[in-house]
């Protein structure tokens, strides 16, 4: 689905605004600062495009912006947002792949939008999402009891949660949204009961841990890409803290009983292997939570920088 293979689109924003908690807005750096961008260019082959900035878009995120439907910082969200699906639209237009390091997990609906949008227009098809977390993040504005919009990108991104004004996500239209038959989840432990009705209700294929841990995770990915279908250009959203603690200490909401880093690695092989790859996120590496030590950071940073490589291929021998 790529007409330049060897292309990688990068997109670098440190938005945190989609959550409470500071400190997100640094990963980009850390993992750049890492040698993440260099071993992609040097071990990797890839040739990187895209600006060489980190993003941090203070100047979209207005001084007053109260909640609008218990949604907070919704104006900068929407407009950050907006931002980040044209850069990855831009990206993805030129039959590259798409590379968006973030930033909270708000930040997939710029990366989804742009990339369905782009997709749509260069093939004719409709892309489908792999969404790695222990977080569903499909509440609407309305389930929602953070008002965090980190917790609600899928339901934007799925038409499940509507809104016309374009201050308030009203920009994303059709062209922009996935199918909810198109979604699968692989991670999850820890939703809502909100969130585990919309799940029940429209038929979401998930694949939580208590599946992995029935399954194992090899029998897991193959009912996850038989899901999708094969010869479907894919786009996979990342959250670190789909990994366990003890892999991705320093991430906003760390939840037990995760992933090994192995069977993240392991899923991004398998997403890479298909082949239908066109954009992959990788967001909530939140560098200035590390409990204990700064071994923490450090071991998150290294993690997030595996799963990318994994997902670009680093595994072919
Ligand atoms: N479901 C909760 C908690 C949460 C979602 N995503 C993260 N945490 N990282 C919410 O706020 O919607
Ligand atoms: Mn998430
Ligand atoms: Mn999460």
């Amino acid at each position: 689905f790529l007409s330049h293979p060897e292309e990688l689109g990068v997109v670098a924003v440190g938005f945190s605004g989609g959550q409470c908690k500071p400190g997100v807005d640094a990963a980009p750096s850390a993992l750049i600062e890492s040698g993440l961008l260099t071993q992609l260019r040097e071990e990797l082959g890839y040739k990187l495009y895209g600006d060489d900035q980190v993003h941090l878009y203070t100047d979209l995120v207005p001084k007053d912006d109260p909640p609008h439907r218990n949604m907070k910082n919704p104006r900068a969200v929407s407009s950050v947002t907006k931002r980040i699906a044209d850069q990855v639209y831009v990206q993805a237009k030129e039959g590259r792949l798409v590379l968006t390091l973030g930033g909270d997990h708000s930040i997939a609906i710029g990366t989804i939008g742009g990339s369905a949008k782009a997709i749509r227009e260069r093939l004719g098809r409709e892309m489908a999402v792999i969404w790695v977390d222990a977080h569903a993040d499909i509440n609407t504005p309305e389930t929602s009891g953070s008002g965090n919009i980190h917790g609600m990108p899928v339901s934007f991104l799925t038409g499940l949660a509507k809104e016309d004004n374009p201050d308030f996500f009203g920009w994303l239209k059709p062209e922009n949204q996935i199918s909810l038959k198109k979604l699968v989840y692989i991670g999850l432990r820890d939703v809502d009961a909100g969130e585990k009705r919309i799940l029940r209700e429209n038929g979401i294929k998930a694949f939580s841990m208590f599946d992995i841990d029935r399954h194992g995770i090899g029998r897991v990915m193959e009912m996850a890409l038989a899901h999708i279908g094969s010869d479907t250009p894919i786009h996979l959203s990342f959250d670190v803290d789909a990994l366990d603690p003890m892999w991705a200490p320093s991430t906003g909401t760390p939840v037990r009983g995760g992933l090994t880093l192995r069977e993240g690695d392991y899923i991004c092989e398998c997403v890479h292997e298909t082949g239908s790859l066109v954009a992959v996120d990788l967001v909530e590496v939140n560098p200035s939570l590390a409990p204990e030590t700064d071994i923490g950071a450090h071991e998150t940073v290294r993690a997030g920088c595996s799963l990318v490589r994994c997902a670009l291929g680093e595994s072919l021998l």
